[in-house]
Formats: structure tokens, C-alpha cells, sequence
């Protein structure tokens, strides 16, 4: 048996864990974490070993697939990307460029390829309707970073191994292993500061990270605003603001005191069933810490007012002097960096409102829809309908809300075209099918987690196995069908056609090696370079391959105003400040029984469910509820429940615990693996239902467009 090892950056989540695959021959032998990652320091958690799952599933789509009635024949590559652009082409010249959309889904984010190349696709189809899981997820956090800091890209990351008192809000990190965050091992970091100081969780759920905090708070789910609110409230009447050298840049201080004036504790206590005493020791202790953080993630933004709830958490860490700040919310500096690169690839500092969607008038944000409102523009008739989509790397029908009416949506559709190596329940819709290579086939840099990390570093992974013979990687696809879509549109050779054939002739490792030299800690660069680059000093390819355990390059930086693209801090921008308006209104509201998520940490949203060791054990796919509410409603714990929404509903497992509060409930997504035509052997055998098919289109974040997944009304009922 001869052993080799191969060191690779893990890509199924956010966390960037190094890992040691042993190879026996050209098989892998076993996967465990790489000690000698500067960065994760050996952590894994269970998926980490689901690479070699993934990479060997029966299940997983190796070539080209083409719909035959109910069922799929092989195609070749050549035949599959003609068929694709003629097709494309067709729709687009009768009905114009609006008749194909376009949807992007989380893995895009994780695959250097898809980074590089999806943006040229984004422009190329020349469509007004693209959505991505975006508009499910991280939205208003970008909509806060453009408004505030002008730039949808520059995220304040918690310096979590600085910090003394972390506040996290809307996260269950013990769970997800970290969003918008990127630091491995988490249970150390999260131990390491109770050592320095203190941890505390505000959560609906006394969630996996609730647990090995300091303090828990319930919190009313959607609520978010009125907390934050209440904290400001106290800052400012206590007198504990304190910019600091913010000072010089940010403006809108008198403007954000005055608005804290009308919520004191008492009234934000009404609306979050946080008393006001819990709300002024949070805000005291937040901003007494010399170096503390306020975090806030999903459970911010996928809700009724997730573009305020994720505006406070910057505003509260400015004026708490907590920002731009060893220990506070700060800014990376990326080898590659995205942010400069952006512009380059066509991301750009992001817009908003440029133009509406057709149904419902919504407006685009960074170019695209949301996502909510997707199913709509393909089942309303009319000029501008979607007759087209083409989904890459992404499950929507699982994802999005209302599940199942975009299945029946996409089940309409003239044509439907998927980049993706899984049949699931929404590519089972697609009339073809093209799979890229196994993610262990491609070569992998994370272009968009070292830029959220809480550490600078660096690290590229060579591919592990040579792609088969006419494999494709997701980049390549992309190009593929570009340039065969130019070429039918005729007419002069279009700049976008120049830009992918010099894209294409370069690759992905050089376009990789360009980024860096041209980054912070290129030849270009001028200041103190980390000692981890050697005497040479600049970062380059071939010196992340000399070093495949990954580069160090040091804590995060003090980057302000210089990192801000108008050199100013806007606290108070008018779109957030008067979208206060509608929180007001929702002040005497009744509310009945409510649906949160739950993260698990053997998925990655809709797609690890194939992996049996990752489905061992009892279903998890359950209703959590309080007993109280169990008792009112005459249901009992393992009994099988009806939960109902005003689109659908579900029939799922009940689960009884004091974790969650009285009127909430919870459910983990992407389940619901039963539906005809998918082909996922393992997840059929332990379905679930989807969450998503009781999530409402219409529950949007009224000002950011983003989908309400928490905070949705249900009934519960005995079956
Ligand atoms: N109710 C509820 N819904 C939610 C959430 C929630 O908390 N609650 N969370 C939301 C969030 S945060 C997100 S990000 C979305 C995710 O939503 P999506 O991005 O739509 O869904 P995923 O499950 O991530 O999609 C996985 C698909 O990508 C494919 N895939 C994996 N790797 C690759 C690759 O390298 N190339 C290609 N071409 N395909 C690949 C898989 O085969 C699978 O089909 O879900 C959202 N939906
Ligand atoms: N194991 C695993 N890891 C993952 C994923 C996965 O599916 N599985 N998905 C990945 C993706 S795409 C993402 S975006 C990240 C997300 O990473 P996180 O943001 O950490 O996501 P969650 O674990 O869903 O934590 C959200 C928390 O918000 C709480 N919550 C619900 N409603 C509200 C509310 O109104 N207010 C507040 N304050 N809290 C609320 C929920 O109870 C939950 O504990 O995780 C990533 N990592
Ligand atoms: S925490 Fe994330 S990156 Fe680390 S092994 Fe698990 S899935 Fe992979
Ligand atoms: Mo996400």
C-alpha cells in the first residue's frame, strides 16, 4: 500500500478548514483536519469527510444529460452546448433578452472556477431577471454595507480572536461553523474569549452556540430592530457613545441620537420580549468592553425588517467605538482583492432600485431580483415573462419560498438548462443537465471567504484528481455557452466575446497568480509584508504552492476611511431612516404562533443529504415547539403534526424542548427530498419535508426585497 497526502482547503461551508486526504493510490483512503493549517489547526467537523462521499456518489451526474420524457439520455458536450445556445438564442430573438433568467445558488460562491467566470454569464445573457440565493440570505447586509460604508462588498467581520466580549445576534455559529466569519474551530475561539471575557447569545432557540456561551436572550423572532433600537436608546441617554477616530469620518451622529430618543427599553421590551433591564445591561456591557463586537447573521436578514436589523448592528458598533478596531467589527485585506477586483469582473459597488421587477414592481439590488418573486416572472403571462432559466449550482425549489409553486413554475417553462452534478428537485425540471467536474477535480483558492475571514491568509489546493477526459469545471461551461451564444448573435466581434477567449486562454491558475501580484501583498505592494512570505516578500501562485498548509498573513487591519470608497461612514442614510416608518406600524400588531429555521451540523443547506453517514441517527427533519404551546394546541411530543401557512402546508414529526420559546417553532431547510424524478438514492430514504413549501413569496423585507424565512406565520395542528 503506498500512502500519499494531500492538503486542500475543505469548501463545503464557510469555515475554510485545511484537510489531510490520505490517497492509497488513486484512491482516498481517509480525511481528517490538517494540523499544520495555520488557520483551522486541525478542525474539521463531520462533512469534512464527506468530500470523499460527494467526489465517489454513484448519484453524482458525470456527463451531459438531455430530457427524453420522463427520462435522460447521455449526451455529448458539443451536441449539449449548441443545443443550449441555439435554444437561448431562440427564446431571447423572439421574446427578447428578459425571457431567459437566470438563478445563482450558494455553491457558486464556494468554487473558484464559478467566481471567475459566473460574472461574465451575468452579463452575457443580457437579462434583467437574475436572482440568486442572495435575496434568501445575506441582502441587507449588503444593502447596509452600500448605504453606509458605499460598498456591497466591504462586510464588517467580528475580530473574534481579539475581542473580549463577542454579542452575537441571529447566529448559531456552534451550528454553521460561521457566516460572513470565517474562523475554524469555533467551540476554541468561542472558549478563548469566556477566558478573556464574555459570550452572549440573542436567539429565539437556546441554540448548540447558546449553550457554551455566558447568557442566553429569548428574542421575538423579527423583532431584531426593536432590540438594537432599545441598546441605541441607552447609549446615547447613558452617555456612553463614543466614536473616537471615527470621528473625522462619519456622519450622521445627531441624526441616529435623536432616533434612539423614541425607543426606550421599556417600548422595544413590548415588541421583543426582552425586559428592559436585560436591554440595558446588554448595551452597558457592549459598550463598556475595551474591545467588543456586536455580530449579527441570518436570523437578522431573512426577516420583516432585516435591512434595519443589520443597519443597527453597524450603527450600534460605530457609536459603541467597537468598529475599525482590534477586537470590534473590522475589515479584512484579502490577497485577492475582491473588492478592487470586483469592479473588474463587473460586481461593482452595487446599486439599487435601477429598475423594477414586472410582477411586482420590486427593485433590483446589485443587478438582481429577489428571488421571491422568481416563480411569478415565469407563470405571469405577458410581455417580459421568463420563458427560460438556467440554474447554476443552485436547489431554489428547496431554497426559495414557496417552493412549490416554483416547482410548478419551472415545470412550465420552455426550456430550462442546469449547472449542476446532482438530479434534485429542481434540476429534475431542467430539460438539460450540464455537471461539472468533482469540486477534487478543480483547483480551489476561496476568493470570498478569505476576503469575511477573521484572519488574513491565504491558501490555494491543487486539484487532487485529473478531471476525466472532456470534463468541464464550471468557468469552462460558463465560457462554452457564451461564446456559442456570441457567435449566434452575429455582428461584430462583442467585447464580452474578446474578454472570455482571453479569460479562456489564460485559465483559472493564471488569472488566480495575476490577482495576487496585483494584490496587497503582491510585487506592487509597498509597506511591512508578513515574515510568513520570506525574503522575497511578495505573494505569488507558486509561493501558495510551495506552502499547501496555507499562508499566514496576520491579524486584520485598522482600513478606514482609506477602505471606504467615499471616504465617509453614513450612519443614517435616509432609505434606512425612513423605512423606521413601517417598523412603527407593526407596533400594536397581534401575533400568533411563528416559523423559525435551524441549521444542523450535518447539512449544508439542500445538497448533503445524499452522504449516509451524514444521515445516520433519528430523523431530524422535526417541528420544534415549547410544551406550553403543545399543550394549548392538544398535541404531544413524537406525534405527526400539520403545520400550516397561508400557501401550503407540510406534515412533519413534532418535537417537544424547553429550548425554543413559547410561540415559535422551528424547522431545519432543505428537506423534502420525496418528489418524483429526483435521483438522490440516500435523502429518498429519509425524505423530510420542505420548510419552504409553507414559506411565504410574498413575506419580503418590505425595503430590501429579501425573503422572510423567520418570522412566518403558522398553525400547528394534531394529524
Ligand atoms: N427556510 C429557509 N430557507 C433557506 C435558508 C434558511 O435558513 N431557511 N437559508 C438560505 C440560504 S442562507 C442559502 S445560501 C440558500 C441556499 O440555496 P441554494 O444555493 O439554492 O441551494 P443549495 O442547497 O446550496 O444548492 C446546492 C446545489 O448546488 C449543487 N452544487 C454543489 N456544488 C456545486 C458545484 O461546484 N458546481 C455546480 N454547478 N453545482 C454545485 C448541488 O448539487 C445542489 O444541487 O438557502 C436558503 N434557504
Ligand atoms: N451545518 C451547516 N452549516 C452551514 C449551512 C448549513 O445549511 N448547515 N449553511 C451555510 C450558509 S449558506 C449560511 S448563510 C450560514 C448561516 O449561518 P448562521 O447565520 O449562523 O445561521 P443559522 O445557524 O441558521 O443561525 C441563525 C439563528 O438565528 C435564529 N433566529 C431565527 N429568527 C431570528 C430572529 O428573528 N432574530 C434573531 N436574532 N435570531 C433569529 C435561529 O434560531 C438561529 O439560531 O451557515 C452556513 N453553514
Ligand atoms: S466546518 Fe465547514 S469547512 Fe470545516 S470541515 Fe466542516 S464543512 Fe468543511
Ligand atoms: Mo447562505
Amino acid at each position: 500500500m503506498s500512502l500519499r497526502k494531500h492538503y486542500r482547503t475543505c469548501h463545503l461551508c464557510e469555515a475554510m478548514c485545511g484537510v489531510e486526504i490520505t490517497m492509497d493510490g488513486d484512491r482516498i483512503h481517509s480525511i481528517r483536519g490538517d494540523e499544520d493549517d495555520p488557520f483551522s489547526r486541525g478542525h474539521i467537523c463531520p462533512k469534512g469527510p464527506a468530500l470523499k462521499d460527494l467526489h465517489e456518489d454513484p448519484d453524482r451526474i458525470r456527463r451531459p444529460l438531455r430530457r427524453r420524457g420522463n427520462d435522460w439520455e447521455e449526451i455529448d458536450w458539443a451536441t449539449a452546448f449548441d443545443e443550449v445556445a441555439e435554444r437561448v438564442h431562440g427564446i431571447q430573438r423572439r421574446n427578447g433578452n428578459d425571457s431567459v433568467g437566470l438563478y445563482v445558488g450558494n455553491p457558486n460562491a464556494h468554487n473558484l472556477p464559478s467566481m471567475l467566470f459566473a460574472p461574465m454569464l451575468l452579463r452575457g445573457l443580457r437579462t434583467r431577471n437574475r436572482f440568486s440565493a442572495t435575496s434568501v440570505d445575506q441582502l441587507p447586509h449588503m444593502f447596509a454595507s452600500l448605504h453606509m460604508l458605499g460598498h456591497q462588498l466591504l462586510f464588517p467581520i467580528p475580530d473574534l480572536d481579539r475581542t473580549d466580549h463577542l454579542v452575537i445576534l441571529g447566529a448559531n455559529p456552534m451550528a454553521s461553523n460561521g457566516s460572513i466569519m470565517t474562523a475554524p474551530g469555533m467551540r476554541r475561539r468561542l472558549q478563548e474569549i469566556r477566558e478573556r471575557g464574555k459570550v452572549v447569545v440573542i436567539d429565539p432557540r437556546r441554540t448548540e452556540t447558546a449553550k457554551v456561551a455566558d447568557q442566553h436572550v429569548f428574542l421575538r423572532p423579527g423583532t431584531d430592530a426593536w432590540l438594537l433600537l432599545g441598546m441605541l436608546h441607552v447609549i446615547f441617554d447613558e452617555d456612553l457613545a463614543k466614536l473616537g477616530r471615527l470621528a473625522d469620518f462619519t456622519d450622521g451622529i445627531d441624526a441616529i441620537a435623536a432616533i434612539a430618543k423614541e425607543f426606550p427599553p421599556e417600548r422595544a421590551a413590548k415588541q421583543t420580549g426582552v425586559d428592559p433591564e436585560t436591554i440595558r445591561t446588554l448595551a452597558r456591557e457592549l459598550a463598556g468592553a475595551d474591545r467588543g463586537v456586536l455580530y449579527g447573521r441570518i436570523g437578522t436578514c431573512v426577516q420583516e425588517f432585516g435591512g434595519l436589523a443589520a443597519w443597527l448592528v453597524n450603527v450600534i458598533n460605530v457609536v459603541t467605538g467597537h468598529f475599525d478596531r482590534p477586537g470590534g467589527a473590522m475589515f479584512t485585506t484579502p490577497a485577492v482583492d475582491v473588492i478592487k477586483a470586483a469592479g473588474g469582473v463587473g460586481i461593482g459597488r452595487g446599486s439599487f432600485g435601477r429598475w423594477k421587477s414586472r410582477v411586482r414592481g420590486l427593485p433590483e439590488f446589485g443587478g438582481e431580483l429577489p428571488v421571491a418573486t422568481m416563480a411569478e416572472e415565469i407563470l405571469t403571462e405577458g410581455p417580459g415573462r421568463i420563458r427560460a432559466m438556467l440554474t447554476m449550482a443552485g436547489n431554489p425549489v428547496l431554497s426559495t419560498p414557496n417552493g412549490r409553486q416554483l416547482d410548478e413554475a419551472f415545470a412550465s417553462l420552455e426550456l430550462m438548462v442546469s449547472i449542476d452534478f446532482y438530479l434534485n428537485e429542481t434540476t429534475r425540471h431542467a430539460h438539460i443537465i450540464l455537471p461539472p467536474v468533482s469540486p477534487l477535480e478543480r483547483p480551489h483558492y476561496d476568493l470570498v471567504f478569505h476576503a469575511v475571514a477573521v484572519r488574513n491568509t491565504a491558501k490555494y489546493s491543487e486539484p487532487l484528481f485529473e478531471p476525466p477526459e472532456h470534463g468541464k469545471h464550471d468557468g469552462q461551461i460558463v465560457l462554452e455557452i457564451l461564446q456559442r451564444l456570441e457567435a449566434l448573435r452575429g455582428g461584430r466581434l462583442a467585447r464580452r466575446s474578446l474578454e472570455a477567449r482571453a479569460f479562456r486562454r489564460l485559465g483559472v491558475e493564471r488569472i488566480l497568480d495575476a490577482g495576487l501580484r496585483v494584490g496587497p501583498y503582491g510585487a506592487g505592494f509597498v509597506g511591512i509584508k508578513p515574515k510568513s512570505l520570506g525574503p522575497k516578500g511578495e505573494l505569488t501562485l507558486d509561493v501558495l504552492r510551495e506552502n499547501p498548509h496555507g499562508v499566514d498573513l496576520g491579524p486584520l487591519m485598522p482600513a478606514l476611511p482609506e477602505r471606504l470608497p467615499e471616504g465617509r461612514i453614513q450612519l443614517a442614510p435616509a432609505v434606512l431612516v425612513n423605512d423606521l416608518a413601517r417598523l412603527r406600524e407593526t407596533e400594536d400588531r397581534e401575533q400568533g404562533l411563528v416559523l423559525i429555521g435551524r441549521r444542523q451540523l450535518r447539512t449544508n443547506n439542500s445538497w448533503m443529504h445524499n452522504v449516509p453517514h451524514l444521515m445516520k441517527g433519528k430523523d431530524r427533519c422535526t417541528l420544534l415547539m415549547h410544551p406550553d404551546d403543545a399543550k394549548a394546541l392538544g398535541v404531544s411530543d413524537q406525534a405527526r403534526v400539520k403545520v400550516e401557512s397561508r400557501v401550503g402546508s407540510i406534515e412533519v414529526p413534532l418535537e417537544l424542548t424547553d429550548e425554543i420559546m413559547t410561540g415559535v417553532v422551528s424547522l431545519p431547510h432543505g428537506f423534502g427530498h420525496g418528489r418524483k424524478g429526483v435521483k438522490l438514492e440516500v435523502a429518498a430514504e429519509n425524505p423530510g419535508a420542505s420548510v419552504n413549501d409553507i414559506t411565504d413569496h410574498e413575506g419580503i423585507d418590505a425595503l430590501t426585497g429579501n425573503a422572510i424565512l423567520n418570522g412566518v406565520p403558522v398553525q400547528v395542528s394534531a394529524l
